[in-house]
């Protein structure tokens, strides 16, 4: 059994429609949130902190929106910047940018507290970034740049702790969109503002949704990668 570990009832709606309802557990823990500028290391983190408290194999999904013309706002913090200015307040800065694109990005953190196999060559620039991602005991004592960068920050900064060297697996997902007036109903989050293909992430249902988004890509790498596991 699978613990999916999130506070947001959208992300576990979602991720129950592509795994199946059943499959997974949900718990709802706030674990620490890290500072960074990308979503691998805080998931990474995430992930170590919640496999300790559970005791279980969980997944932890880090998520965020990354608005071209803002450099990449709100990105990481996209949670605090829906609580604080909103998703309304977010279309208002974007409203007038010259170039709306942006994207979602998903990263779920994969701990069950085992060493993973190799990984085969990477395919593309998502599986570069699980590959280089998954850490262990090795990786964590003999840091190199790719690892400083993808992940495993957080493992050697808390020393006291063998624990905090767990191996983590990390799969990404991404979709490309435009920020847009609010439209639909459904979803959560930045879904109302966000326009793929000409519909917004709200005017879908979720299995829709699922086919294209940044958590559907990151879901269905995960999926294929843990049916061999
Ligand atoms: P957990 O950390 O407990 O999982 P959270 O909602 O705080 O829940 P994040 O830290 O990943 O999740 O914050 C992501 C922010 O981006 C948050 O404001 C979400 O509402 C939003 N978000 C994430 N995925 C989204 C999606 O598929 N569609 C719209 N908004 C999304
Ligand atoms: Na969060």
């Amino acid at each position: 059994m699978l613990t999916y570990v999130t506070t947001n009832p959208g992300k576990v709606r979602e991720a129950e429609s592509y795994l199946s309802a059943g499959s997974i557990n949900r718990l709802e823990y706030d674990y620490s949130e890290i500072q960074s500028d990308d979503l691998g290391p805080i998931a990474a983190h995430g992930a170590r902190e919640a496999y300790r408290y559970a005791g279980e194999p969980v997944l932890v999904d880090d998520a965020g929106l990354f608005i071209d013309g803002l450099d990449g706002f709100p990105g990481p913090y996209s949670s605090y910047v829906e609580d604080t200015l909103g998703v309304d307040g977010v279309w208002d800065a974007a409203a007038d940018l010259p170039d709306r694109s942006a994207a979602f990005r998903c990263v779920l953190a994969y701990c069950d507290g085992e060493e993973f196999a190799a990984t085969p060559d990477p395919i593309d620039r998502d599986d570069r970034m699980a590959a280089a991602a998954t850490t262990g005991p090795d990786s964590a004592a003999e840091p190199d740049a790719t690892d400083a960068e993808h992940g495993a920050t957080d493992a050697r900064t808390d020393t006291t702790d063998d624990r905090s060297v767990l191996p983590v697996k990390l799969f990404e997902g991404y979709v490309p969109g435009t920020i847009v007036a609010p439209r639909g109903d459904g979803g959560f989050g930045y879904d109302p503002i966000f326009e793929h293909n000409g519909t917004t992430f709200a005017e879908m249902d979720t299995e829709r949704k699922n086919a294209v988004s940044h958590r559907g890509r990151a879901l269905a790498k995960f999926a294929e990668w843990f049916a061999q596991r």
